[in-house]
């Protein structure tokens, strides 16, 4: 038996980590168990644009001073169909709004630190078993470290375990929306400088490819692939070519480098509903996700440690139980905004085989010519690649 706490978390993730760290600024405690090494966590390659409501609340919440000196904020982005580039003024069209690059490890590396700092408590390689009691007044967390079963005792449960975590299975009758995409994302973070300032979104007939970067020697790269493919079929002098192909454009070249990590993500849009059950709420992947395209993955899982710190802080401060019950349906608008804007990104730049893929081709290029024609398409694209602020 470890010590009760009052809110056990699961998942040391950027929800698990943004709910802790906003519970304690209140003095609400909580105990974080992770399945994972402190490293792993925090090596973990993973997303790295943060919408601005996201930075804003790092940054106001005491942990974004790394942030503030080492991101790259982003005021446009560029997108590229037949052959020709496109730069699209975020900060005009929204107005005054950007997007950062900061990677999700460096956020999970800060958060932790500042956790720990504080006297917070993360046991790391604890991995979750079993939750009992969600339908009385205490419930048990049971998590395995070293060998040995061990229970710890809450007033709540917060599930931030993932996608492949184990508290979704226990929200009884939950009605699940999902869609899978026939393609993959074949990721790589190569030691070359980024070879444009801003990212490259690129529709090209032999499939999407995608140029991002972590910090002014580290680019991230992204190419659309068949979703049985193996990361062994890909040498790196394939990759490069690849997305020198899907890439380029005249009078413009990609720097290469050494690859420093790759890796190929499935592609899926899943919405588990409803994100609670007893005294369980699940918060971020554990609940939904989106495809990579959109960039929303972990905002939308910080979006919803927000709105369950907010629930916790009403209820431990003022006995106040209605933002409880009411949290799946406060997370909900924001989350299905987030699927359609990242299921929409992603059909306007795959490449699809099906039946009517040549209809669906010339729907994305009429759709594409269009935003850069009117100036309130590309505004709805850039409130939403920003993050909206309010989502009813
Ligand atoms: P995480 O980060 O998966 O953390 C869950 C944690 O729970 C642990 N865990 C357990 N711990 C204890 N017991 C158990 N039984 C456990 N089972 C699991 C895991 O080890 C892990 O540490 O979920 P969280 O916090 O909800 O955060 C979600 C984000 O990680 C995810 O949505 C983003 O990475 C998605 N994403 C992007 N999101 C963005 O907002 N912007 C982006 O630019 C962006 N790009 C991306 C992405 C995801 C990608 N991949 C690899 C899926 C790009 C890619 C390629
Ligand atoms: C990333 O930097 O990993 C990234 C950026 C934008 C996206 C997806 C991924 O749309």
């Amino acid at each position: 038996m470890s010590e009760p706490t009052q809110v056990a978390i699961v998942g040391a993730g950027p929800a698990g980590l943004v709910l802790s760290h906003l519970l304690h600024l209140q003095g609400i405690e909580s105990v974080i168990l992770e399945s994972r090494s402190r490293e792993y966590v925090e090596k973990r390659i993973r997303a790295g644009l943060l919408e601005q409501r996201t930075v804003d609340l790092l940054i106001s919440t005491g942990v974004g001073e790394r942030l503030k000196r080492e991101a790259m904020v982003h005021t446009g982005l560029n997108f590229q169909f037949e052959g020709e580039r496109h730069r699209i003024p975020l900060d005009e069209l929204t107005p005054g709004r950007n997007v950062t690059i900061y990677g999700q490890q460096e956020v999970v590396k800060d958060l932790i630190a500042a956790r720990l700092a504080a006297g917070g408590v993360i046991h790391f390689e604890a991995a979750v078993e079993s939750i009992q009691g969600l339908e009385g007044s205490r419930p048990v967390v049971r998590y395995r470290q070293n060998g040995t079963l061990v229970e710890l005792e809450a007033d709540y449960v917060a599930g931030c375990d993932g996608f492949h975590g184990v508290c979704r299975g226990a929200v009884a009758n939950p009605k699940v929306y999902e869609k899978v995409y026939p393609f993959a994302w074949l990721g790589i973070l190569a030691q070359v400088a980024p070879s444009c300032d801003e990212l490259i979104y690129a529709r090209h007939e032999r499939g999407f490819a995608l140029h991002t970067m972590r910090t002014p020697k580290l680019t991230r790269l992204y190419l659309q692939c068949p979703v049985e493919d193996s990361i062994e079929q890909w040498s790196d002098d394939r990759i490069w070519s690849e997305l020198r192909t899907r890439l380029n454009i005249p009078g413009w070249s990609l720097a290469d480098g050494p690859v420093v990590d790759k890796g190929i993500t499935e592609m899926r849009s899943f919405v588990h509903e409803p994100m609670q059950h007893g005294r369980l709420f699940l918060a971020g992947d554990s609940a939904h996700i989106v495809p990579p395209t959109g960039a929303k993955g972990m905002n939308l899982a910080i979006s919803d440690a927000r709105v369950l710190a907010a629930a916790f802080i009403a209820h431990y401060k003022s006995g106040n139980q209605q933002l409880l019950e009411r949290y799946t349906a406060d997370c909900l608008p924001r989350v299905w905004r987030a699927q359609h804007f990242s299921w929409w990104w992603t059909t306007l730049f795959h490449r699809f085989e099906d039946e009517d893929a040549a209809f669906q081709q010339q729907l994305q290029v009429s759709q594409l010519r269009y935003m850069l024609s009117s100036r309130p398409a590309l505004t709805s694209m850039a409130e939403n690649y920003v993050g909206l602020e309010r989502v009813v």
